[in-house]
């Protein structure tokens, strides 16, 4: 196996977790480059489930795991997912986990603003996951944020804490919210260091040392392609990029290290929070789809919007993020359908767009273009080989694959790691 990344090429939830994790046990390190704990990355071994949202899917098979500067890092929730996990068994330590401490901290600012935002927006909010992942993000691009590595220098902070809190506190005064407490945030900062800082390091040089030695790396994106700050349902999306190429950027590697790009693809398709979505099913059908395919956020627990399967979007997210091969997921959500959709195109203003367009107004206006093929009885759930699958299973997977332009590499047909298919 050569390097992979792994990301999403529709909106989040598409089951990059088991994916990750089944390829987690074939690499040598697993690496998060975006994003934060607004990811929600399910794995289930056996009769174990792990719910993770930070720390990188390798941990669970105690592969080294290492969170990127790309990555926004809440310190109280590292803590927390940390001990979660070795309640539930995994041992976390230096030797197999590290952070990049060039990597900003979401701080206790950041979620009171995410929320109070959300709140002033109301029918117009993003539906974010209220985690501060947006305004940790802007602090960093607009140089204010405090660093993984300014824990270790916290007797010399008030330069940086004064820039920081004058910004926030002028943004607060506008919710009528009183100042930061400065005192309690850097009172939480010291207490929180010596946990954070035991498994800081310049990761890029460590990643380095790893290349050299000939291991096989991971790199496991969060959220998918279409919530991407460039590429994305623009303003409704994440404050990262989630393509590919921000695996090199986010880890401290050269583009050259990202390798097969794996994006992961759910067989339908769904959305949590605001935002256009021309397939979406406000119906019997979508509601189906959603209980079959048990459509519940992991990390906020939100009920996820659903319906057909999209490819001029899958197409547009895998051009954009160079994907080599898709991982089909969750298949067995349709069965049993009398017949299945699948959006080839879409109707704006009296013409036919084989893409989907920038602006927010028309990506809200589309009207898909279906072709309708016949559905299977049969179970697919579970199915290990080709030969496993209900011939009309195998001709939606053909169709999908002709459609997006790009081969399928993989199919999974359980959240089981063993019940994958392996097309190439
Ligand atoms: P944010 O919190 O600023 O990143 O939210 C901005 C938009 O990005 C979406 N977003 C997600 N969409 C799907 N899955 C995500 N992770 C969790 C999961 C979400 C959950 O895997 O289930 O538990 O609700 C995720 N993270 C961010 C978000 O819905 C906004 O549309
Ligand atoms: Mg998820």
């Amino acid at each position: 196996m050569a390097n992979v990344t792994v990301i999403g090429a529709q909106w989040g939830d598409e089951g990059k977790g088991k994916i990750v994790d089944w390829l987690a046990s074939r690499a040598d390190a697993v690496v998060r480059f975006q994003g934060g704990h607004n990811a929600g990355h399910t794995l289930v071994v056996g009769d174990k489930v792990y719910k993770l949202s930070l720390l990188p899917s390798g941990i669970v098979t105690g592969t080294l795991s290492i969170i990127g500067n790309g990555v926004v890092l809440d310190p109280w929730a590292l803590k927390a997912e940390i001990e979660k996990l070795e309640g539930q068994g995994v041992t976390i330590t230096p030797d197999n986990f590290a952070i990049a401490d060039n990597c900003p901290l979401i701080l206790p600012l950041h979620r009171d603003l995410d929320g109070l935002r959300e709140t002033a927006a109301g029918a117009g909010k993003i539906g974010t996951t209220g985690r501060g992942i947006g305004p940790a993000y802007e602090d960093k691009v607009g140089r204010r944020a405090i660093r993984v590595c300014d824990l270790a220098h916290l007797d010399h902070l008030e330069p940086q804490l004064d820039r920081l809190c004058a910004h926030h506190d002028a943004l607060r005064a506008g919710f009528d919210q009183p100042p930061v407490d400065r005192d309690e945030l850097l009172a939480d900062l010291r207490e929180i260091a010596p946990f954070v800082l035991q498994f800081a390091q310049p990761v890029w040089k460590r990643l380095k040392k790893v290349r050299k030695a000939g291991a096989k790396i991971l790199f496991e994106g969060a959220q998918g392609v279409l919530l991407d700050v460039d590429h994305g349902t623009y303003p409704f999306v994440t404050s990262s990029n989630t393509v590919s190429g921000t695996a090199a950027a986010g880890s401290g590697l050269g583009p050259g290290s990202t390798g097969f790009v794996l994006g992961i693809v759910k067989a339908y398709t769904t959305r949590v929070g605001s935002g256009p979505f021309p397939t979406e099913l406000n119906d019997d059908v979508g509601q189906r789809l959603g209980e079959r395919g048990h459509e519940f956020g992991t990390v906020t627990g939100r009920q996820r919007r659903c319906g057909w399967f999209d490819a001029v979007l899958v197409r547009q997210s895998c051009a954009i993020s160079g994907v080599t091969g898709i991982a089909l997921t969750k298949l067995d959500v349709l069965d049993g359908f009398d017949t299945v959709r699948i959006c080839t195109g879409y109707r704006l203003d009296g013409k036919i767009l084989d893409y989907f367009p920038s602006h927010a107004a028309d990506q809200a206006a589309v009207e898909p273009i279906y072709e309708e093929m016949e559905g299977w009885r049969e179970t697919t759930a579970g199915a290990r080989s080709w030969a496993d699958l209900p011939a009309q299973a195998i001709k939606y997977i053909q169709r999908v694959q002709e459609l997006i332009e790009t081969p399928v590499a993989l199919v999974s047909t359980s959240p089981e790691r063993e019940d994958t298919i392996l097309v190439r």
